[in-house]
């Protein structure tokens, strides 16, 4: 039968109407993102990332008290980790290096696909200090990489750039894990790393809001996202070049990241824009039997991790 133009109009109309009763939805009608367009990063659950912090307290619980480099609690949490990533997707990798005579570990999780020629990373120090299971410095960090890596997985994010995720051993003895890495990075591989975000204490329980003032584009994004909360932000002093980023920043990878607060005190006029305890540390527990899952600010935590997912998504769409 030859169909008019009307005819094949109604056909297809019928066509729709018998997919709209056997499915309930009119096929293809979600709506195509638009060329160009930033997908949205998602509201990193806080509760999942607190689950972590729970899981690396018991770790250090089981483990001395601990999960320092060359310890057992170091490895049990590099294993934790290692776990949530290989079930999600990822392609994990354990580095292995020596310092003061003990086995160190760096695990590094690549997320499949994406421009390998241009490769966004994150980051945190999975070690702590031998005092204390190092919940806030740095399981605070480490939790909060590891969730937005879970959520990329979640969403099935495909973006422009390829995603990878680092955990350091040793950085407590001096960035031993991060530097090794970078060190052993051929340069043509280093100069692929369009950026590395480094996330060291993000749950401090008298939290500042600081942005470490590097790559003018990175640092742009993270206090865009705190503008939009509302919340003030300051450029981190407390210790510029005292976490991992310094070996990227040192090879001439663009680095940034956040913080909230180590034994700096926090002053009065802080405490006036952030809340909190003025003449206190932000972390009185810092590097001590005290920094465990009762050591964290649970609102710091949130926006941070939060933060953490929208760097990673505007920075690699
Ligand atoms: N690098 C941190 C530590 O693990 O002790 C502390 C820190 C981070 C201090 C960032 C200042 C700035
Ligand atoms: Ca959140
Ligand atoms: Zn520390």
């Amino acid at each position: 039968m030859k169909l008019p133009v009307s005819g094949r109009a109604t056909v297809t109309a019928a066509v729709a109407a018998v997919t709209l009763l056997a499915t309930g939805s009119i096929a293809g009608a979600a709506p195509a993102p638009e060329p160009g367009a930033i997908a949205a990063a998602p509201d990193i659950p806080v509760a999942n990332v607190k689950a972590h912090l729970t899981q690396l307290q018991s770790i250090a619980t089981a483990n001395g008290g601990n999960r320092a480099h060359g310890r057992t609690g170091y490895k049990a949490s590099l294993d934790y980790v290692k776990a949530k990533l290989d079930a999600a997707g990822y392609t994990t990798t354990i580095q292995q290096f020596t310092s003061s005579g003990r086995t160190g570990y760096n695990l590094v999780a690549d997320w499949p696909g994406g421009d390998t020629g241009q490769v966004l990373m994150a980051g945190s120090h999975l070690d702590s200090v031998t005092a204390g299971a190092g919940i806030n410095d740095n399981g605070s960090g480490s939790a909060a990489v590891l969730e937005t890596a879970l959520a990329v997985s979640r969403a099935g994010y495909h973006p422009t750039k390829h995603l990878r995720f680092g955990w350091w051993g040793a950085e407590e003895l001096g960035m031993v894990g991060s530097r090794y890495y970078v060190n052993n990075l051929t340069s043509a591989n280093r100069a692929r790393i369009s950026g590395y975000l480094n996330f060291d204490m993000i749950g401090s329980p008298n939290p500042g809001y600081f942005v470490y003032d590097d790559d003018p584009a990175i640092e742009k994004t993270f206090k865009d996202y705190f503008t939009g909360l509302g919340v003030p932000t300051e450029i981190e002093t407390e210790g510029d070049g005292r976490s991992d980023h310094a070996p990227f920043k040192n090879a001439g990878v663009p680095v940034g990241g956040l913080f909230s607060g180590a034994d700096y005190l926090k002053t009065a006029a802080q405490a006036a824009k952030w809340g909190g305890t003025a003449g206190r540390a932000f972390d009185r527990c810092y590097h001590s039997s005290c920094d465990t899952t009762a050591n964290i600010n649970d609102t710091a935590l949130d926006r941070n991790a939060d933060a953490l997912a929208y760097a990673v998504w505007t920075l690699s769409s």
